[in-house]
């Protein structure tokens, strides 16, 4: 392989891990192809706009006829230029919660049917699997053209560690483990992602170490979230408010401290944990715990609409006349991304239940469920009887109250993330409630 800072960088896929990736490899003086299947993807970054809905990529795509700077929907056309390719294409689950691999094989096929031979070119899987699906997805594909690897392409994996909203943990400022069975290309690559980020970057050995360690560290933070999202649902039966609990506890050294909500989406954490389940599943070693946290989180939104729904009753508000606000609908603060988000099972659980359910979210104009009306500004919202936070986005916490509340029929608040200050919420004539409080 040439010298890391004279190769030619490929990224397959521009989304919210790619586009960022390619542009961090093309700020560090890297020659970079970027392909992506998506013909509006494509036009968009050629004429430097941001196609992801994460506003930390809207300033930093290069202008067209960038040098360095090639953008395509063709991998034929990119990969033989390529000394390296990077694969950040999605890893979803399918509806029955199994991994979906389709854009991992679609694309390594892609990639491996356009290498030039005799190239060693290298190939790096950064999409979340779990151990083993590298080499199981990709070895056979190489069988079957009659690649050799070491000769022709050698794989590796080095997990995509990216923080959506998050400039802090973007792709040049986050650590990261490779795994690759040859020591020497691993070596190779380390040399290449150290010019990328300026945090640790480690060979770990074989493929499977690296995939391990990026589901676990997804699957152990959706364990502590299940914990205070169950601890949320016990204080309040105790009369004590598991917010104070937590902060109480955060002042010991090693408690890690996580927050209570209305549920876990994205296309991170509550999808990982499904690689595991099925990894262990496959070697028949049970996953209880990885399962029952998945359990957990999944039944926070019904639980939280069925407080709603309790909370609505007391105030002698009708269900089939009821109309419930919903402050965010993104899976996340500061990011424009429904994957998985809980706000679409909270609403369908209101709609069931007959109420009327309304959405505002600065960072999203989609329609986003039918039956929701989507209100593009939060001024035209009225005649509500509750507002429930689900995304604690800036706007949501800095929005008018005080105009909301007098365009209220009920003026009812459920802080669904924690993060309202309920006493001059209280004081200010609103009636508060939140998740995991009495
Ligand atoms: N959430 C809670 N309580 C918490 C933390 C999160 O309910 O204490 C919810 C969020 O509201 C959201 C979901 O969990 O709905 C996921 O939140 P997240 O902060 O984990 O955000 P993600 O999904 O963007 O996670 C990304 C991941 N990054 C990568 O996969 C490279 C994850 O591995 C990181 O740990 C996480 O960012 C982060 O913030 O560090």
């Amino acid at each position: 392989m040439a010298e890391a800072d004279k190769q030619t960088v490929g990224i397959i896929g521009l989304g919210y891990v790619g586009l960022p990736t390619a542009i961090g490899f093309h700020d560090a003086g890297f020659e970079v192809w970027g392909v992506d299947i998506s013909e509006r993807t494509v036009s968009m970054v050629r004429a430097g706009e941001n196609p992801t809905g994460d506003p930390d990529v809207d300033d930093i795509v290069p202008a067209p006829g960038a040098p360095r700077w090639n953008i395509t929907t063709s991998t034929a056309e990119a990969v033989p230029h390529c000394d390296v390719v990077l694969v950040t294409v999605p890893t979803p689950v399918t509806h029955d919660l199994k991994p979906d691999l389709t854009y991992v094989e679609a694309a390594g096929r892609a990639v491996f049917e356009s290498l030039p031979g005799g190239t060693n070119t290298v190939v790096v899987l950064e999409s979340t699997v779990y151990p083993g699906v590298t080499a199981e997805t990709w070895l056979p594909l190489l069988d079957e053209l009659g690649l050799v690897q070491g000769v022709d392409v050698t794989i590796a994996y080095c997990p995509e560690r990216f923080n959506p909203g998050d400039p802090a943990h973007g792709v040049r400022s986050v650590a990261r483990v490779i795994g690759c069975s040859d020591e020497q290309v691993g070596a190779s690559l380390v040399a290449l992602y150290s010019q990328l980020t300026s945090e640790d970057v480690r060979y770990v050995g074989r493929l499977e170490v690296a995939e391990a360690a990026k589901v676990i560290e997804n699957v152990q933070r959706d364990l502590n979230i299940a914990l205070v999202n169950e601890l949320a649902r016990i204080f309040p039966a105790l009369g004590v408010d598991v917010e104070d609990v937590l902060s109480a506890a955060a002042t010991k050294w090693n408690f890690h401290r996580y927050t209570p909500g209305v549920g876990v989406g994205g296309h991170c954490i509550p999808v990982d944990p499904y690689y595991m389940i099925q990894r262990a599943a496959n070697v028949g070693v049970p996953a209880n715990l990885i399962t029952a946290a998945r359990g957990v989180n999944r039944s926070m939104p019904i639980h939280v609409a069925g407080v709603i729904r309790d909370l609505l009753f007391e105030a002698e508000v009708p269900a089939k006349d009821a109309r419930v606000l919903l402050m965010g609908w993104s899976y996340k603060a500061e990011v424009g991304d429904p994957r998985e988000t809980p706000a679409e099972p909270l609403a369908e659980a209101l709609l069931e239940k007959g109420v009327k359910v309304g959405v505002w979210d600065p960072h999203l104009d989609e329609p986003l469920l039918d039956g929701v009306t989507v209100h593009r500004v939060l001024g035209d919202a009225d005649g509500y009887d509750l507002v429930v936070l689900v995304t604690a986005h800036r706007a949501c916490l800095e929005a008018d109250w005080a105009s909301l509340h007098q365009r209220m029929r009920t003026p009812m608040v459920y802080d669904g993330r924690r993060v309202l200050d309920l006493d001059a919420l209280t004081s200010d004539g609103w009636k508060t409630y939140a998740v995991g409080r009495p």
